[in-house]
This record gives C-alpha cells, sequence and structure tokens, in this order.
C-alpha cells in the first residue's frame, strides 16, 4: 500500500516512520510512504501556501490552488474529478469526523492513501468540499496542524495491513476488535515489585481460570475507566439479535 502526505513540514515525519512496525513494514516493502512539501505546487517567488480569510477574523487559510495542484501531479485522474477504486483522499482538519478502529480496517484495504494535512487557523472549504473523500479528525482536542493526525492514520491503517504484523490474528483480537472491550491488566516478571504482588490465579498455571479472570478483569476495566465501550458492545450484541429476529416481526 502506498501512503501519500502532503504537508508544508515535510521533516516532521522522517523519524516517525523509520522505526517500529511502520519501519519494518517499509523495509519489508509492503508499504511505502511518499511525503511531499506542499510548497512545491506554489507558483510564487516566495512560495506562498497561506492567504487571509475572506470576512475577516483570526490567523490565515491554506490556499486550495497549492492543495489541488498537488493531488492532481500526484493522482492526474483527479484532474478530471475522476475517482479511482482503492484510492482515496483525506483532509486532516479538526472539523472532520473522528477516526476510529473501523476506518483504519477499511483504509487497510486501499491501494494507495493520500493524507492532505491541515495548518493555521483551517483550510480553504473548497478543498472539503471539491477535493476530498472525507475530512477527518482525530480527536476532540486542538492540534496545531493534521501532522500528527496523518502520523496516527499511518500508524493505526499499516499495523493492519495483511503481513505487517508478525502475528497475522493479533490485529484482530484486541481491544477495539471484535469485542470491543480494553484489553485485561497484565504483568511481567518479577512477580513482586516494591511489595505488589501479581494477581494469583495468573502464576497458577490454570489456564480455565486465568481465562475467567482476564474476561473479567477486562470487563471491570473497561467499566471503569471506558464505560462508553460497554454500552457501544450492548448495541453491537443489540443490532446483531435484531438482525437474527424473525424479519415478519418488527
Ligand atoms: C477557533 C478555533 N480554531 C483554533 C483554536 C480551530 C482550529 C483550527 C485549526 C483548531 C485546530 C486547527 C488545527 N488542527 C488540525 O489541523 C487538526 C486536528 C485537531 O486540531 N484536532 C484533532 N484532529 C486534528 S486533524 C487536524
Amino acid at each position: 500500500m502506498i501512503f501519500h502526505v502532503v504537508t508544508i513540514f515535510p521533516d516532521f515525519f522522517r523519524a516517525a516512520f523509520e522505526q517500529g512496525v511502520v519501519g519494518k513494514a517499509r523495509a519489508a516493502g509492503l508499504i511505502e510512504i511518499r511525503v511531499h512539501d506542499l510548497r512545491d505546487w506554489t507558483r510564487d517567488r516566495h512560495r506562498t501556501v497561506d492567504d487571509r480569510p475572506f470576512g475577516g477574523g483570526e490567523g490565515m487559510l491554506l490556499k486550495a490552488g497549492p492543495i489541488f495542484e498537488a493531488v492532481e501531479s500526484i493522482w492526474p485522474e483527479r484532474r478530471a474529478g475522476e475517482k479511482i477504486p482503492g484510492q482515496k483522499v483525506i483532509l486532516l482538519s479538526a472539523q472532520g469526523a473522528r477516526f476510529h478502529q473501523a476506518r483504519a480496517q477499511e483504509f487497510s484495504k486501499l491501494s494507495e492513501l493520500l493524507l492532505i494535512c491541515g495548518r493555521y487557523e483551517g483550510v480553504d472549504e473548497r478543498v472539503a468540499e471539491h477535493l476530498v473523500d472525507e475530512e477527518l479528525s482525530i480527536g476532540d482536542f486542538v492540534l496545531s496542524g493534521g501532522e500528527l493526525g496523518a502520523a496516527v492514520i499511518i500508524d493505526a491503517t499499516a499495523r493492519l495491513i495483511a503481513g505487517v504484523l508478525g502475528n497475522e490474528n493479533s490485529a484482530v483480537a484486541e481491544s477495539f476488535g471484535e469485542e470491543g472491550l480494553l484489553d485485561c491488566p497484565q504483568y511481567t516478571r518479577p512477580a513482586e515489585f516494591r511489595g505488589w504482588t501479581v494477581p494469583e490465579v495468573l502464576v497458577g498455571g490454570n489456564h480455565e481460570e486465568i481465562r475467567k479472570w482476564r474476561q473479567r478483569a477486562a470487563a471491570e476495566k473497561t467499566g471503569r475507566i471506558r464505560p462508553d465501550l460497554l454500552r457501544s458492545v450492548g448495541d453491537k450484541e443489540n443490532a446483531k439479535r435484531s438482525d437474527d429476529e424473525d424479519p415478519e416481526q418488527e
């Protein structure tokens, strides 16, 4: 899979993508990350990417022109407004819909993903209206630009691509996966650290007891830290049950 990033800070990404799972996936040739400098598509002497908002207001906006030129030069088909199956353009902005694990799953099946990083006070709205497939945010907090968002989406997506993880199953059977619970608490050696011991059952070797403890501990921790996840598990199960119901009975 090829990831394209359009940004005014191309250097931001080097270290992030050299290490860990993403670095290994690149080294193995499973993914490619092409970082493009937005200023390469400016035409003026000062390589201007921003301008003041019509109607007044604080700060500067990213201009539409260089962003359209960038996308249309990376994917020339887009110049005619043609959309290629397996390719998606995303704008990272604070005004976007929230990115989540199901979107990462979806993106991992694409052949190419192009991420445009917003900056300053925002981006000329014609980019969201007429160029991109989707406008996404990574959460309800204020960042200074879309670069961290693009890195988050690439990391979450790349690790799901077949062959990237050592264990093919581990991408599925984890939190925010099928069961929608947080992981259970986990411990490693030493069995006693500063007087705090590991739950007895985990060192006992009774696998059925361990399985039950882990299930209970995961549900307890999820209820304490992320009760919103438990509610959505309930919603999913209700949805499944009504799917199974006799379609004659509404
Ligand atoms: C008047 C409010 N504005 C500034 C406080 C809104 C605003 C403009 C531009 C807030 C953030 C930004 C820049 N942020 C991003 O480009 C961004 C972002 C984010 O801020 N939060 C979560 N995800 C993302 S993805 C891109």
